[in-house]
């Protein structure tokens, strides 16, 4: 029998964006249809794996799990919705507490409780988030970097994820949040789902190119 060749291709390489569902009574998130928008493209030979994550305390962590388990990325992009800031937020800090003002999507609201009991207080990213502030801006898209990514479902999750990529097993694997404004039609300040999308590709090439992050202020949002 004649050996034929192999056939298998191999997998290239993963980015793990994803967006969280409609929360708070509104009709869409603009992280999930920025993410949605993302998924299956290119960018600098990686593959953008977009999932959506449910704004429910706890699940959204075990959704965050599977995503991992299953596509093994090189970079996980946490992005979600914060109404009321009008430029793209890079996150610096998760913070171990739930402190939640409004329900999540199944009526929880945590007041004052750890996300890890024993955790450490608070992770900072694992992104270089002032080398992609500065690639935001040198593109003419607004972008600051923000020094609270809040109390709700969002901060729990970028915990989660800061503690999971804590432990030997993912070591490789960097990651973060990016907060994004709400879309006009949700109210103001707001941004354009083409910028959104266009601003999440530009920050996601600079994070997969920049392994070393730059010292710049932090104030800008252009
Ligand atoms: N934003 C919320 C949760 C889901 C989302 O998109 C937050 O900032 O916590």
């Amino acid at each position: 029998m004649v050996a034929r060749p192999s056939t298998a291709v191999r997998s290239p390489l993963s980015v793990l964006v994803t967006g969280f569902d409609p929360f708070g009574g509104s009709a869409v998130n603009p992280s999930w249809d920025a993410v949605h928008a993302l998924d299956g493209r290119e960018i600098h030979g990686h593959r953008i794996i977009g999932g959506e994550i449910p704004t429910v305390f706890g699940a959204s962590l075990l959704r965050l799990e599977a995503l991992l388990e299953e596509h093994q990325p090189r970079l996980v992009i946490l992005t979600g919705q914060a109404g009321g800031r009008g430029a793209i937020s890079l996150e610096r800090v998760a913070i171990n507490v739930n402190d939640a003002r409004i329900p999540d999507n199944i009526g929880a609201k945590p007041i004052d409780l750890p996300i890890v009991p024993d955790g450490p207080a608070a992770y900072f990213t694992k992104l270089p988030i002032k080398a992609m502030l500065q690639a935001l801006l040198d593109a003419g898209v607004r972008a600051e970097v923000s020094q609270t990514a809040g109390t709700f479902v969002c901060n729990q999750t970028f915990y989660g994820l800061m503690h999971l990529l804590a432990k030997p097993r993912w070591q490789d694997v960097r990651g973060g949040l990016i907060h994004v404004p709400w879309l006009p039609e949700q109210g103001q300040p707001s941004m354009r789902l083409d910028e959104l999308v266009r601003g999440l590709e530009l920050a996601i090439g600079c994070a997969l190119d920049t392994h070393q992050d730059i010292r710049k202020e932090a104030g800008a949002i252009s």
